[in-house]
């Protein structure tokens, strides 16, 4: 408690912050995450398919590449893996046999697209960046969705894989639906990189909770739910029961947080009180991971399994979240 008095008196914006924020609720961990250090290029994302979305995404940034395209580079690796199974090809269905796909994707400078209720796109992040530079708009979504990414080129795929299939077969047994997220079935990607200039951009697809309703979009493609970037302060990216995140608008309000001075570990913390406040959290599991310009980053969730990639300093490695359920 004395050390977030301490931050937020601080902070230039500390008065502000206060009034803006009144209720910031006490933190059980210390102020920095202790596995985070500081340093650019860098790359983190959600769960461990992150790994090799990280390779890909440093790959680019190591080469002077911009952070716009190690992150869509980042996430289409996890997008085509039929293993991930809530992501792109391989994603489990909803309740009648379809894989619909959720993403978005946001740049340095505020531009951002996504789309929503895709179905039959492999890579829905490379729809998104189409949607941010090649229309007035930023979310298409369901049958126009389809339609921009087929005039853009894009194939139409069956994404629904046997595996996937069986998983819905299964199911359909007892046909019951909890919006509960497990750790089988629990692997959206987000990601964040900053590239060697320090400039930030995010990603984040998934194709969703599994068994949902035909039409469900969740948190992931909505900017400022599922993924948020700004360039004067950092960026964050949430998994988990998209309905939670959407209901908090966990990722904005986090960035937010940080530019009032919180560090990324106090922010991300702060995101998940604001939903164990008033949410049946028992049941369901969120997680956020946050950086700041430094890179420097926080992660945080519900329950204990939450794990992420990060690579930095030339090094990629696996890092368990810390979590307000111990
Ligand atoms: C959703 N947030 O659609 C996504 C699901 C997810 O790991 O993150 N799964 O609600």
């Amino acid at each position: 408690m004395s050390n977030r008095r301490s931050f937020i008196k601080g902070s230039a914006l500390g008065i502000l912050g206060t009034t803006i924020f009144p209720k910031l609720i006490p933190i059980k961990k210390p102020k920095k995450n202790p596995n985070s250090t500081e340093g650019y290029p860098m790359v983190i994302s959600t769960w461990k398919h992150g790994m090799p979305a990280n390779e890909a995404a440093m790959s680019i940034l190591q080469n002077g590449g911009k952070a716009i395209d190690a992150v869509e580079a980042g996430v289409k690796i996890s997008e085509a893996d039929p293993e991930c199974t809530s992501v792109g090809l391989g994603g489990l269905p909803d309740r009648e046999r379809k894989v619909s796909l959720d993403a978005c994707i946001m740049d340095e400078t505020g531009n951002c697209g996504s789309v929503s209720f895709l179905q039959h796109i492999k890579h829905p992040i490379s729809v998104a960046r189409k949607v941010m530079e090649k229309t007035p708009h930023v979310m298409l979504s369901g049958e126009g969705a389809l339609k921009f990414a087929l005039e853009q080129g894009f194939q139409k795929e069956d994404l629904l894989t046997e595996k996937a299939e069986k998983r819905w077969r299964e199911w359909l047994k007892e046909s019951e639906y909890k919006p509960i997220i497990n750790v089988e079935n629990h692997d959206t990607i987000g990601l964040l990189a900053l590239d060697k200039k320090g400039d930030i951009s995010g990603a984040c697809t998934t194709s969703g909770l599994s068994w949902k309703m035909h039409g469900r979009v969740g948190d992931s493609p909505v900017i400022g739910a599922g993924m948020y970037v700004d360039n004067e302060v950092g960026g964050c990216c949430a998994t988990g029961v998209g309905e939670a995140v959407l209901k908090t608008l966990g990722s904005f309000l986090i960035v937010e947080l940080m530019r009032q001075g919180a560090s990324p570990q106090e922010a991300c913390e702060e995101g998940i009180s604001r939903i164990v406040k008033n949410q049946n959290y028992k049941d369901m599991q969120i997680g956020y991971l946050a950086i700041n310009k430094k890179g420097e980053h926080g992660a945080y969730a519900v329950h204990p399994w939450f794990n992420y990639a990060i690579f930095q300093k030339g090094k990629n490695r696996m890092i368990d979240s810390f979590s307000y359920l111990e």
